[in-house]
Formats: structure tokens, C-alpha cells, sequence
């Protein structure tokens, strides 16, 4: 599939006198690293395919970057961090961080269109969650960086005349941001836009599988005019490549990374050279627990949206349900029904609301799960398999929405991050129990809990130890509030004035009086 509306300027192909379908088509096809204002192939001469979730037809092709794109980022970087960057005022750099907003927002189809092509996730999720979040990103930090004050502190002395100690922010530096493929867009301008609006420069390396809305926003940025080397992106894989060369580079003062939690221990591995500063987003396991006095058909929405939505590919989503004994059967009735309702199809197919997982390999994994609850002795309640398509879709890397029931909590599919479209639902008893059941995991990254009873929802969201829990609500976000993972969910807090901790040193000032 070609998307639409690219900007022909997008990255840096020649446009000559090729027609427009031939330009579009070479945007797909080549998509270059963005280092210092200028699109570019880089110098290993390494490229590597992206295919359609829908088709697995190549649809891209994108450069891999090596030590010397990633020295010339830093580079880049570091020029701007002291130059340009550095010499705009507070309001003139949130002045241009709106203008990012804004600038996002009248090519919104076109990030629509480059967000769908990598994930290939339905329009109706790009075009009122994800993408609207990219332009909320950089309006709120701006938003933040104007506002909260510094502390300062009149000090007692001995000769009566005292002290004044204050505060003041330096932004910490070159930030290095590695993003996942599962929301692009949201995930990555959640760690630019606080990291620019601190006043540091920054250098993304997108996931391999997901590099269009990095190099649309390097347009961007030159559109609304950000000094060069503020915002750099060097795309490549892992380890042994950009992302590895990326969090071992010395000149990158620290790391935020959203992803696995075993990439997070390489990651916090190479951080550790230099003691440079981590911010980790990472996986989870997250329990839905839903009380038998809950909003039922609320609830079962609820646990639909957390549980299904981008295919279960979320990093909030629920793949652990705990359902209280008496509406345990007409509740698991009710999710399957809505379950198998799904429409598969294309992003803009108006008859289809449901899509791909990411990859092959990621369908493989999803596929050996479903194996493995059947092993391990699941009642398959629906799903389990791969669904009929037809066409060059035959060849795209769906799953079916799936429900197991019946399994014990020390199944696998009950323990391990598996990152697809599928939930075990359990009865429960207890408010004892369900804690105990939520809480028995290494991870601790969010809960949706459905009930009605006040008392016993605060009771409840004390005792469940996640980052955030949400009461009959899911994925509902308020950009000032504290987010991040416990245990091995995450380490540190981004958002808000949280986001300050990580992207500036707080420095004090004493003066004596
Ligand atoms: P991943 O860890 O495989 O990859 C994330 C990024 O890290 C990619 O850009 C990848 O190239 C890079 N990377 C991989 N190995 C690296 C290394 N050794 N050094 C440096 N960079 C490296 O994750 P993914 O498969 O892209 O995303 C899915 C995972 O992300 C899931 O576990 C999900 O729970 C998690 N996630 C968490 C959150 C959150 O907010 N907690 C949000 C989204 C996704
Ligand atoms: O909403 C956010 O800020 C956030 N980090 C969401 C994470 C979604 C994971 O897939």
C-alpha cells in the first residue's frame, strides 16, 4: 500500500521530474536517518526491508545506521545543545514546541497514513488515539516547562543576615530515546517533546519495525524551523546496531527507552558505562479485575478495549482477567461475543475495525502461546488460531482474538508477557484473593478494576502494587500525572513535572545575604 499526501520533500529523495505515484513510491522506499537537519542514507550502505502487517509485501526500505550515523547524531547533538538550541529563551523554545504541535496537526493525515502503513492498525485508533497524543506530547511539556516553579528556601545564619537558596534547571543534555513498534508515535514524542521542551537535544532510534513517523516529524521540525541537531534519528536494529552504538555512546548523557524489560537490562548494562541516568518503560502482565457489583456492560467494554485494542499489542493491556464468582460464566459469555464480532481487514477498509500484529516473527511468538495454553490444558472459550483471509491478505500476520479459562496461575500463558490479542479469565472469591492473584507477578505495570463500591475501589488500588490503576476506566490519560512501571515494569516516573526529574539537574543556588 502507498500512503497518500507524504510530503514529496520527505526524505530527501531527488523529485525531479518523476511523477507523483513514482515520488510517493520512493518515499516508501527509502526511508533515511535524520541527522543535523538533513535526511540521509548514511555511509554503511546497509539497508533493510519494511514489509505491510496486513500483506507482508515490502512496502520500505530503510537505512541501518552504524557507529558513524549514530557519532554524527551525537555530534549533531552536542553542536546544538550549546548553540542554537541553547541560546533560545524559555518562551521562544515552547513558542516553537506549539509549532511542532500545530505542525503535526495540519499534516495529521499524513502521520495517519505513515502510522498505518508500519502497524497496520485501523485509522479510527490513529486518528483519535494515537496520533492526536503525538501533538498532546509537545503541548503539555511546553505547557509544563513555563509553569512549575523552582523551590527556593530563605536559610537562617548565624550572623542574623541569612541566605536564600533557590533553584534553578539545566537541561541534562543529548538524549538518547529508543522507541518500540507498538504505538510509534505516542511512544517517542512522550520522551522528545519533555526532553526538548528541558531545552536537551535528543537522538531517536525507532524500532526497526516502525520508522515513518520518526522521519515525518524530522520534516516537520525543519518546517517549523528547530535549529538543526536538536532532534536527530538514526534508524538500524538492536544489538550490534544503532540502538546498541546509540546507549553506549559516551556523548549521550542519558537513556529513555520504552520496550522489552530484558532489552531494558542491556540497555541499563551500557547506561552503566559513564553512570549515565535511565528512564525504562517495559513490560507487563497487567490484571483486569472486575467485582460482580460493576457496570456490567461497562465492564465488559472495559476489559474488551484492554485486553483487544491494537491488536493486544499495549503495554497497559490486560492479558490476566479476574471476574468475582457469580458473574464469572454470563461475563466470559459476554467478552467472547464481542470477541468474535471483529471485522479483519485493511487500515482504511471501512468494513473492517481490526488488525495484524506486527510481524511474522511477532505471530509466530502469539501463534506458540496459543500452542502452549492448549498444552498446558486452556479451555479455549474462543480464538486460538489465525483467522481466514483471502488475497494477498492470506499472507498478513493476523490472530484471532482469544479467551482461555481453566488454566492455574502458574501457566505460562498466566505469567508471561505474550503481547498479543488474548486474555485467561479466572473466577475469584476474594478481595484477598484477587490481590494475591494481581500481585503475583515480577512485573507491575497497570490494573483496570470495575465496581461500583468507592470504599472498596480505593481499598483495592492501595493494595495492587502497579504504576497506575485504573477504576472503572482504561488507558484514560492525564499528561500531568505521575506514569511509569513497578518492579520490573519500569524504573522512574515520566509526566508532568515528573518528566522534569529525568530531563533536567536541578542545580541550587546559595547566596548569602
Ligand atoms: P524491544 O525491547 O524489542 O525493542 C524496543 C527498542 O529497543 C527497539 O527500537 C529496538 O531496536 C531497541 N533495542 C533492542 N535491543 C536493544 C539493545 N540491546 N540496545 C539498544 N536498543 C535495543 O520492544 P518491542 O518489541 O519494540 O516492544 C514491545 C515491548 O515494549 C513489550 O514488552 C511492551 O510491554 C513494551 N512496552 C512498554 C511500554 C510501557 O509504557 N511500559 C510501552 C510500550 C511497549
Ligand atoms: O500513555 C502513555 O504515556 C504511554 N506511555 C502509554 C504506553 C502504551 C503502551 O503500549
Amino acid at each position: 500500500m502507498v500512503p497518500p499526501r507524504l510530503d514529496l520533500k520527505s526524505v530527501g529523495v531527488p523529485t525531479g521530474r518523476r511523477t507523483q505515484a513514482q515520488e510517493l513510491n520512493d518515499i516508501m522506499r527509502q526511508i533515511q536517518h535524520f541527522i543535523d537537519g538533513e535526511f540521509t542514507a548514511g555511509s554503511t550502505g546497509k539497508r533493510f526491508d519494511k514489509r505491510s502487517p496486513v500483506d507482508n509485501a515490502v512496502i520500505g526500505s530503510i537505512a541501518e545506521g552504524g557507529r558513524a550515523e549514530v557519532d554524527a547524531a551525537v555530534a549533531a547533538a552536542r553542536r546544538a545543545l550549546r548553540g542554537d538550541w541553547a541560546a533560545l529563551s524559555t518562551d521562544s523554545r515552547v513558542a516553537m514546541l506549539y509549532a511542532v504541535a500545530d505542525e503535526i496537526t495540519r499534516r495529521f493525515d499524513d502521520f495517519v497514513e505513515a502510522e498505518m502503513a508500519d502497524t497496520g492498525q485501523p485509522a479510527h485508533v490513529m486518528e483519535h488515539v494515537f496520533i492526536p497524543r503525538g501533538a498532546a506530547n509537545f503541548k503539555v511539556f511546553a505547557d509544563v516547562i513555563k509553569n512549575v516553579p523552582t523551590e527556593a528556601f530563605h536559610t537562617d545564619t548565624p550572623d542574623g543576615r541569612g541566605a536564600l537558596n533557590y533553584a534553578i534547571r539545566q537541561p541534562k543534555g543529548v538524549i538518547g530515546v529508543v522507541s518500540p513498534w507498538n504505538a510509534p508515535f505516542l511512544l517517542m514524542t512522550w520522551k522528545v517533546g519533555p526532553a526538548l521542551a528541558c531545552g536537551n537535544t535528543v537522538i531517536v532510534k525507532p524500532s526497526e519495525e516502525t520508522p515513518n513517523t520518526a522521519a515525518l516529524l524530522g520534516e516537520v521540525m525543519n518546517a517549523v524551523g528547530v535549529p538543526k541537531g536538536v532532534y536527530n534519528v538514526v534508524n538500524g536494529f538492536g544489538p550490534d546496531s544503532a540502538g546498541e552504538f546509540l546507549t553506549r555512546h559516551p556523548g549521550v548523557d542519558a537513556i529513555t527507552f520504552t520496550g522489552e524489560t530484558r532489552t531494558g537490562t542491556a540497555i541499563m548494562k551500557a547506561a552503566a558505562e559513564g553512570t549515565r541516568d535511565v528512564s525504562f518503560e517495559m513490560g507487563g502482565k497487567n490484571a483486569g479485575i472486575v467485582f460482580a457489583d460493576c457496570d456490567f456492560d461497562a465492564a465488559v467494554e472495559g476489559i474488551f478495549r484492554s485486553a483487544f485494542l491494537n491488536t493486544g499489542q499495549v503495554c497497559l493491556g490486560t492479558e490476566r482477567v479476574y471476574v468475582e464468582r457469580p458473574i464469572f460464566d454470563k461475563f466470559v459469555a459476554a467478552l467472547k461475543a464481542k470477541a468474535e464480532a471483529v471485522r479483519f481487514g485493511r487500515p482504511r477498509n471501512t468494513g473492517a475495525n481490526y488488525g495484524p500484529l506486527i510481524s511474522k516473527a511477532h505471530q509466530q511468538k502469539v501463534l506458540s502461546y496459543y500452542a502452549k495454553a492448549v498444552e498446558e490444558g486452556a479451555t479455549v472459550v474462543t480464538g486460538g488460531g489465525v483467522p481466514e483471509m483471502s488475497g494477498a491478505l492470506a499472507e498478513g500476520n493476523w490472530v484471532q482474538p482469544t479467551i482461555w479459562t481453566g488454566l492455574p496461575e502458574t501457566a505460562a500463558v498466566v505469567r508471561e508477557e505474550i503481547f498479543g490479542p488474548c486474555c485467561h479469565i479466572r473466577p475469584f472469591d476474594t478481595e484477598d484473593e484477587v490481590v494475591n492473584m494481581a500481585n503475583d507477578t515480577d512485573y507491575g505495570l497497570s490494573t483496570t478494576l470495575w465496581t461500583t463500591h468507592l470504599a472498596r475501589a480505593h481499598r483495592m488500588a492501595a493494595r495492587i502494587d502497579v504504576g497506575i490503576t485504573w477504576i472503572n476506566s482504561w488507558f484514560l490519560r492525564d499528561l500531568r500525572t505521575a506514569f511509569g512501571g513497578a518492579k520490573q515494569s519500569g524504573i522512574g516516573r515520566e509526566g508532568g513535572v515528573h518528566s522534569l526529574e529525568f530531563y533536567t539537574e536541578t542545580r541550587n543556588v546559595c547566596i548569602k545575604l
